[in-house]
């Protein structure tokens, strides 16, 4: 049957199973925003495209499921840049449907009109603009395709206003593929590579798993577990990848490099066997590569070959799905015991643990293990990015793979409120959390509004220790206390702020008061934000400095508050 561009790319997203998407409408979008009126499909109407980005990206993070993103030419195109590489970077599957000027005014300056295709190339796995309206249907079943498969990623579809209302005939039976660049099939995981890795573990007397994302994306945490559980390896898991493990497991380790656990450091240092599972070797994981793993054999497995011996020498290279491999290794390794291994772990765990000092203001890591005791490691849990979301990353511990959702790559500040309320869209049935920072939260507050008008019951806490605070640590530690532009002595009233959007708000400076406000908060049955004025000079630890090896790490240094 006959119709409209607009028409066939809702039919084709439906098809697809997407039934829901982020944006704000405009001139160039109409006629697409008029026909999801009139289909059953649901639209979640944000306060600024970057938001709409960001809330899709955690939907997806969450559920698992290809999010959309919709905007209109110009600057509301513009305005998805942020989010789609903040997509891209953590390898989510997102699409992008943005309005274009008509056709023919393409490349005449048109009022709004913006190169997004071209703006958008550095920051999309694909994208495409549509300039015939009998190409809607492959290009959309194709983004899909190309945003879901292999390596996920975010892709961006073009559609000028008039391929929007031009007619052609649909027919949602008709193949399509091969009319556009087919996303490679991944070959079955090479043995070759396996069988050397299977050798690797049976000579090695310290080996360790560093878990990714991948494991994540891949659906192999329960293989993960399995495996690690029966060869006795402890695992690492990346910022990104945790969940991807149980936190509570005795073989966790936590976090790797600039602000990992000292044991996952020592770990590392000491290993002589890694096996990277879908993690790419992050400059905040390996610090210098010249001293990564010193005493190693490095395996890696990784669905894209392009991160292979990308950043740090690879031994044994094993391209494929790592759920696969993974079920390949739980047929095939013998289970083993490493005894002395794995008491020397547990002796660095026991002599290093995380901790912090109290001297009774609020510490921002006591915020973050009340908020762990009250959900238990069950709830989704959002970040900005700076200090608090490397405390949230220390102190959460998840069971449950998709919990954490985190600006990983490209560390967007602003990223978490917005990313709390799709992941609630994106898992109805859990809480969701938001651990942010004043800085980050101020970036996107007024999507506030947006939790308001649908009323996500989504738990912000802002650990308020009126800096930026990331930057204020390397400027103590680095740039002789010299705080160049990193305070804020005068931030707003969030509590108010809050209110005035119609969300309940809580201003919290006494400690005492911390458990009670976090309880009352989960209990409320709509979005509320807690403002909780930390101890504003608190730092990190450990860290090991931007360009250190990780056998330089610095522990937290002597404090006679070190009490806890
Ligand atoms: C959009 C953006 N701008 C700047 C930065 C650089 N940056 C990284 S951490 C940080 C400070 C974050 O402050 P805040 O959100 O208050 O968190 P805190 O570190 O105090 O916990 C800054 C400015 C960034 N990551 N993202």
């Amino acid at each position: 049957m006959e119709m409209t561009g607009a028409q066939i790319a809702i039919e084709e997203l439906k098809a697809g199973g997407i039934d829901i998407a982020f944006g704000i409408p405009g001139g160039t979008i109409m006629p697409f925003y008029d026909e999801l009126l009139k289909a059953n499909f649901t639209h979640i109407l944000t306060r600024h495209e970057q938001g709409a980005t960001h809330m899709a990206d955690g939907y997806a993070r969450v559920s698992g499921k290809v999010a959309v993103v919709v905007a209109t030419s110009g600057p509301g195109a513009t305005n998805l840049i942020t989010g789609l590489l903040t997509a891209q970077m953590d390898s989510v599957p997102l699409i992008a449907i943005t309005g274009q000027v008509p056709t023919p005014m393409i490349g005449t300056d048109a009022f709004q009109e913006a190169d997004i295709y071209g703006c958008s190339i550095p920051v999309t796995k694909y994208n495409w603009l549509v300039k015939d309206v009998r190409e809607i249907q492959g290009v959309i079943r194709e983004a899909i395709r190309v945003a879901a498969t292999g390596r996920p990623g975010p892709v961006l579809v073009d559609i000028p206003k008039d391929i929007q209302t031009a007619r052609a005939e649909y027919n949602p039976h008709a193949p399509t593929a091969g009319a556009l660049p087919a996303v490679r099939q991944m070959p079955g995981p090479e043995a070759e590579g396996i069988e050397k890795l299977i050798e690797a573990l049976e000579r090695a007397e310290r080996p360790v798993i560093l878990a990714g994302a991948g494991i994540v994306k891949a659906g192999a945490a329960a293989a993960l577990t399995q495996f690690a559980r029966h060869a006795q390896i402890p695992v690492i898991n990346t910022l990104l990848g945790l969940g991807g493990f149980p936190g509570t497991d005795p073989l966790f380790l936590g976090m790797p490099g600039m602000h990992g656990t000292a044991y996952a450091n020592f770990a590392l240092c000491e290993c002589d066997l890694l096996i990277n599972l879908g993690a790419r070797f992050d400059d905040r994981v390996t610090g210098k590569v010249s001293s990564f793993c010193p005493r190693a054999v490095i395996a890696h497995v990784d669905i894209d070959a392009a991160e292979i011996g990308k950043r740090v020498r690879t031994h044994i290279p094993v391209l494929g799905d790592v759920r696969d491999v993974l079920r390949v290794l739980n047929q095939q390794v013998k289970p083993a015991e490493r005894r002395s291994w794995l008491e020397q772990v547990e002796s660095w765990k026991r002599d290093y643990p995380l901790q912090y000092g109290w001297d009774g203001s609020i510490k921002p890591q006591y915020v973050v293990e009340q908020i762990q005791e009250i959900t238990g490691g069950e709830a989704m849990v959002s970040t900005g990015v700076g200090q608090h979301q490397m405390w949230a990353a220390q102190f959460l511990r998840f069971n449950e793979p998709r919990r954490f959702v985190s600006s990983g790559g490209l560390g967007t500040m602003g990223f978490g409120l917005p990313a709390s309320i799709g992941a609630k869209f994106g898992r109805p049935d859990k809480e969701s959390w938001l651990i942010d920072g004043d800085g980050s939260f101020a970036m996107t507050l007024v999507e506030l509004a947006t939790a308001a008008m649908y009323n996500v019951p989504i738990r912000a806490v802002i650990l308020n220790n009126g800096f930026l605070g990331m930057v204020r640590q390397w400027q103590e530690l680095f740039f002789g206390k010299r705080y160049s532009h990193s305070h804020y002595p005068k931030n707003p009233d969030f509590a108010r702020i809050a209110e005035g959007y119609g969300v309940k708000g809580f201003s919290v400076r006494d400690v005492d008061q911390v458990r009670g406000v976090l309880e009352q908060a989960a209990d409320h049955d709509g979005p509320v934000v807690m403002d909780f004025h930390v101890s504003p000079e608190e730092n990190v630890w450990p860290m090991v400095p931007a360009g250190a090896g990780n056998d330089e790490m610095q522990l937290a240094p002597p404090s006679p508050e070190l009490a806890r």
